[in-house]
């Protein structure tokens, strides 16, 4: 018997954990942390633990399937590769390349491998038409942050003297953010704020803030009144190194702790209180959690009030306040676009922000594309790393946009409710099956390090890499020429250029540190914005016609704005906290994880589950304008009376059925996850 022990990382999401991989003849056997990982020092979380029931469910797909008669079937590589190809060339003389699109999901995201490809194989093919999660996730606070700051700077919470977790449970989303924090908290070095309509755990020892879902913006803009009436604003940053203070002075006027009291729920007096903590404490830093505040109608001003918080009070590009590290010298491995992809010119700012092109389109806009043509067809679509038939909002419409396709392939290691309604499946292996280049900077905090991510064992099944399920099909069509390489290690030598990072990272299996973060920047050089300075005023979403410094927005559906809703959906429901169980719809097939959290539970404060007539433990139906799902609640204290909190990824209970796409941010097409009107009744 022989035991190995491997050292790599975990890209089940995008923290990246350094990993000690126990490996018995060949078979994965314990996964534990490495504690010699610079930034990760020993943190796993319990997907991480639970990485060989993972890779070993009996759920892995371990051959292609095609659908014949109906039904999918296992087939050779070659046979569903051949198919796709015949298939997709169909596609191409009948409705031109770019009725096809790639879907890419949050993996996709944080895994350089799955997403480059995925992005390669699209520029060969000739479409422009990559979707991906960043879509609705992520891509609208860099934008906010690029628009003030001319590049995207993260929080820096280790040297900070105030955190605020403003929408964003560390517990369960960045459980070392959680970490991190509550040492801090034991050393008495910070002080903490939540901005959350849940009572989290770490609001337990935080001055907490339940605001009513949806309202951040208010609050955002009474903390400025506060802080610019009060003289606590950081004068030597804002005169030197910034543009629209004057503006933003008269701006924020108008919106007092007392109107903010009547539209946020919270007190007047707890507004001021914190407005003065934060812009006093120094260093202060916002950890901005991603949906409630982006995935809003008033998302990316939402996001902008942050960075403008961060600014005025001097906490930009100073350690314990949001700070940008370099960029990876990786070498770009996509090829260039013919023409913009669908829904670009519709999204200026998010699809071309001073000549920084996105590389995808508009996902929101794809049921639109499919099922009434518009702005042309698109016919055919490969996912990969990606669930959105659970994962997108108005699921229902995904769904029968997808399933109304000519032709769906999907590109994933499990049989996702998407891939039950592909044409082919093509099983991907997983991270631990493969080498691979893994690095974080840039996605959740500022650590600029890389590993060449060791592989763990061999592919289960008949499962391939996604670069070599690429690579073959593009052969298939005549694209070989674009897909050279035959093995791991040549793939990551095609993104290290030759240099002292490839050969550090060669050298270094526990990886290594590609620069340093980068503070004082503003001091010596001219930011990357129009003005060279930080941007309090935006003239770029001016001159694109949307509101030059943030305003507030009342939700689209609430009891102002739509009374007859409200009338019949008494309730707002917020969806999608985060469980560290699980990454999106993922892992629910793996039993330890499973039994630690069996089912999707709606948490009511317990006056409001009474006052519908439910109690803890009971079904209930919660229904929206949009449809009902059943799940059993769970009564606690913790909510604000009248907010209904609903996990997403459950197939067998998915929210997004009941959130719609009405409601985009007009600015980045984001659509709203949250404050949705909702009615509960016993099931
Ligand atoms: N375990 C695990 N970790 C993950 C993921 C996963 O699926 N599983 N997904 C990753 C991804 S892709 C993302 S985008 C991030 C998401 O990260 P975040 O968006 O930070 O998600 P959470 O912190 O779980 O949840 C948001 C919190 O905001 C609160 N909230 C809801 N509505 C409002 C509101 O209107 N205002 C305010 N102030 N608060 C509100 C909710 O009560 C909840 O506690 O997590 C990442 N990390
Ligand atoms: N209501 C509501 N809906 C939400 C959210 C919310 O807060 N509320 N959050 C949204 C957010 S922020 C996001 S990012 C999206 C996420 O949406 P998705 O990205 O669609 O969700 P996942 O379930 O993570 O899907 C990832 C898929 O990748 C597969 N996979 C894993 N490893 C590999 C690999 O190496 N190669 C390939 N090819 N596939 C692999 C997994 O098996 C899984 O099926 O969900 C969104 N949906
Ligand atoms: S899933 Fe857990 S162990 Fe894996 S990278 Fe994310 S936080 Fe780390
Ligand atoms: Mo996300």
């Amino acid at each position: 018997m022989s035991i190995e022990t491997k050292i790599s990382d975990c890209m089940l999401c995008v923290w990246d954990c350094g990993i000690k991989a126990h490996v018995e003849n060949g078979r994965l056997i314990k996964v534990e942390g490495l504690p010699e990982h610079p930034v990760t020092k020993g943190y796993i979380c319990p997907r991480g633990e639970a990485l060989p029931d993972y890779v070993y469910s009996a759920s892995r797909l371990t051959k292609p399937l095609l659908r014949e008669k109906g039904r999918l079937q296992k087939v050779s590589w070659d046979v569903a590769l051949e198919y796709c190809a015949e298939k997709l060339n169909d596609i191409k003389k009948k409705h031109g390349a770019r009725a096809m699109a790639v879907f890419c999901g949050s993996v996709g995201v944080e895994n350089t491998e799955v997403a480059t490809f995925a992005r390669r194989f699209k520029g060969a093919f000739g479409t422009p038409n990559l979707l991906s999660v960043e879509n609705i996730c992520y891509r609208a606070r860099i934008l906010a942050r690029q628009l003030t700051f001319g590049r995207y700077p993260v929080d820096d919470p280790e040297y900070a003297r105030c955190i605020i977790l403003w929408a964003h449970n560390p517990d369960g989303a960045r459980g070392m953010v959680g970490e991190l924090i509550r040492k801090k908290l034991e050393k008495g070095d910070t002080e903490l704020i939540v901005v959350n309509p849940k009572r989290i755990s770490l609001a337990e020892k935080a001055y907490h803030l339940p605001i009513r879902p949806g309202t951040d913006a208010a609050l955002g803009l009474a903390m400025l009144n506060v802080i610019i009436n009060e003289d606590l604003y950081d004068k030597d940053f804002v005169d030197n190194f910034t543009v629209g203070f004057a503006e933003l002075v008269e701006h924020v006027q108008q919106y007092t702790p007392e109107w903010a009291q009547e539209v946020t729920w919270l007190p007047a007096a707890d507004i001021k209180n914190v407005a003065r903590i934060f812009a006093q404490a120094k260093p202060s830093c916002i950890i901005q959690g991603i949906n409630s505040l982006d995935q809003h109608r008033n998302g990316l001003q939402n996001s902008r009030l942050l960075s403008i918080l961060q600014a005025v009070t001097g906490n930009f590009a100073v350690p314990g306040g949001w700070v940008e590290g370099p960029r990876i010298p990786l070498a770009n491995l996509s090829l260039k676009d013919q023409e913009d992809p669908f829904g670009a010119k519709d999204y200026p700012i998010f699809s071309n922000l001073w000549g920084r092109k996105a590389p995808y389109g508009i996902a929101p806009l794809f049921p639109q594309a499919v099922l009434e043509g518009k702005p042309y067809p698109i016919r055919a679509c490969i996912v990969t790393a990606a669930n959105p038939v659970v994962s997108f909002p108005a699921a229902q419409r995904f769904k029968e946009a997808f399933a109304s396709l000519d032709f769906l392939a999907v590109i994933d290691p499990f049989l996702t409710e998407t891939a039950e309604i592909a044409d082919v499946v093509l099983p991907a292996c997983t991270f631990l099956e493969k080498g691979g280049l893994s690095y974080v900077y840039g996605i959740v905090h500022g650590e600029p390090y890389a590993m060449i991510h060791s592989k763990v064992i061999e592919p289960v099944g008949d499962s391939w890499p996604d670069w070599k399920i690429w690579s073959e099909l593009g052969r298939r069509l005549g694209l070989g020429k674009y897909f050279p390489w035959h093995n791991d290690e040549e793939v990551v030598d095609a993104f290290l250029q030759p240099g002292e990072l490839k050969d550090k990272l060669k050298a270094n299996p526990i990886g290594a540190y590609f620069g340093e973060k980068q503070y004082y920047i503003y001091k010596n050089q001219k930011l990357r914005t129009p003005s060279g300075k930080v941007e309090l005023y935006s003239q770029t979403l001016k001159d694109h016609g949307y509101d030059p410094l943030p305003v507030y927005l009342e939700p689209a559906q609430s009891p102002l704005n739509t009374p007859e809703l409200y009338h019949r959906f008494p309730l707002i429901l917020i969806s999608g906290e985060r469980a560290q169980e699980y990454t999106h719809t993922q892992q629910r097939q793996v039993p330890v994880l499973r039994n630690s959290n069996p089912e999707p539970l709606a948490e009511i404060h317990p006056v409001t589950a009474t006052q519908y007539g439910l109690m803890d433990g009971s079904m209930a139906q919660i229904e929206t304008k949009n449809g009902k799902i059943k799940m059993r609640v769970r009564t606690t204290k913790k909510m604000t009376p009248g907010v209904v909190s609903v996990p997403h990824g459950w197939s067998n209970a998915n929210v997004n059925l009941l959130v719609d796409m009405d409601v985009f941010d007009p600015i980045t097409a984001y659509p709203d996850f949250n404050t949705v009107l909702c009615s509960v009744a016993p099931a």
